[in-house]
């Protein structure tokens, strides 16, 4: 074929592939696990593995990688991926009687065919719906019936959405904790600010769950941190100073928010993690552990989360998340 006639060829694969975004494709990831590869007109992206319903993935419309998964990472049941956004149910951490975490990070959920209808934003074409039930094995280690719903949307403007229901299909009532346990990805750690968590109280797993309150200023990170915020604002900031962007983390249904860096020691400690990785990840999830969350039989929670990535011009001297908000 001449090379006018190839190029014509590649400029009509293009065209219709544009023709066709938004986009959804299911194809094969890593060690062939099922992974939803969404896409937007502009350029942003979104990956979602059907192995623990775990996003690994996130750019924006230049392409750039948003969340950070370690280059150790293991794709392979029944390890949970080290990074991008594992979901934390019915457990979060060690508080109960399950594995760390619970186990619905290392299922394989599959894709809802037919979820009941979910007041979304009407621009969002590329999203995917998957679902979790526990198997008969499951139910012997958590004995109760549940249908796990769980949306990931990509916004036009490449907002990540992640909507959770979680319905009692029982006869009796349950309770769990709950995290989006989202590892962002930062230019350097020790140039990272948290805004809005200021003066609020918190359990440090550093110190047994200690009962502590935070100071006025915004949270830098110059050690190992481990902190579960309680009561937070609806909205939270993690400004990169030297990529001069700001996360914006907007979430509804989870009260709580988790900040974590492992640093250099933890870090050398996790197999699936590399001994700098710490540097260029921040994990600040959104929560719901204070207080359990009890469903009667029939009874659904829901749990959303939206994340932003703006340039922050405005970071210096902007530093209440309100202004960056308005300002994106
Ligand atoms: O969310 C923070 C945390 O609970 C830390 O205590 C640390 O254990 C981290 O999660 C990672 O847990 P994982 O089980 O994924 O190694």
């Amino acid at each position: 074929m001449s090379s006018d006639k190839s190029a014509a060829a590649a400029a009509t694969a293009v065209a219709v592939a544009v023709a066709t975004l938004p986009s959804v494709d299911l194809c094969k990831g890593v060690n062939g696990l099922d992974k939803v590869v969404l896409r937007e007109a502009r350029g942003s992206s979104a990956e979602v593995y059907l192995y623990g319903g775990h996003v690994t993935s996130w750019k924006n419309d230049h392409g750039e990688e948003l969340l950070f998964v370690s280059s150790k990472a293991i794709f392979k049941p029944p390890k949970a991926i080290r990074g991008g956004i594992p979901i934390c149910f019915p457990q979060f951490s060690n508080v109960g009687t399950l594995e760390q975490h619970g186990f619905a990070r290392n299922k394989i959920w599959t894709i809802d065919t037919d979820p009941p209808p979910l007041p979304t934003n009407p621009t969002s074409k590329a999203y995917v719906n998957l679902i979790l039930k526990p198997s008969d094995e499951d139910l012997k280690i958590w004995p109760h019936r549940f249908e796990f719903r769980l949306r990931v949307a990509l916004g036009p403007g490449g907002d990540l959405m992640l909507t959770s229901r979680i319905r009692n299909t029982d006869e009796k009532p349950f309770s769990f904790t709950f995290a989006y346990h989202t590892y962002f990805s930062v230019s350097d750690i020790s140039e990272v600010r948290v805004e809005g968590l200021e003066t609020l109280d918190y359990l440090d797993n550093l110190q047994n769950r200690e009962r502590c309150t935070e100071q006025g200023d915004a949270i830098t990170f110059e050690g190992e941190f481990d902190k579960i915020y309680l009561g937070t604002p609806t909205k939270i900031a993690i400004i990169d100073h030297e990529k001069k962007r700001t996360f914006v983390i907007r979430k509804d249904g989870l009260p709580d928010a988790v900040v974590w860096n492992p640093w250099d020691k933890k870090a050398k400690a996790m197999a699936d993690f590399g001994d700098e990785e710490y540097k260029y990840m921040l994990c600040v999830e959104s929560a719901a552990i204070e207080k359990s969350i009890t469903l009667k039989p029939g009874e659904e929670w829901k749990g959303r989360q939206e994340l932003s990535a703006v340039p922050s011009s405005y970071c210096s001297g902007q530093l209440d998340p309100e202004k960056v908000l308005q300002s994106c």
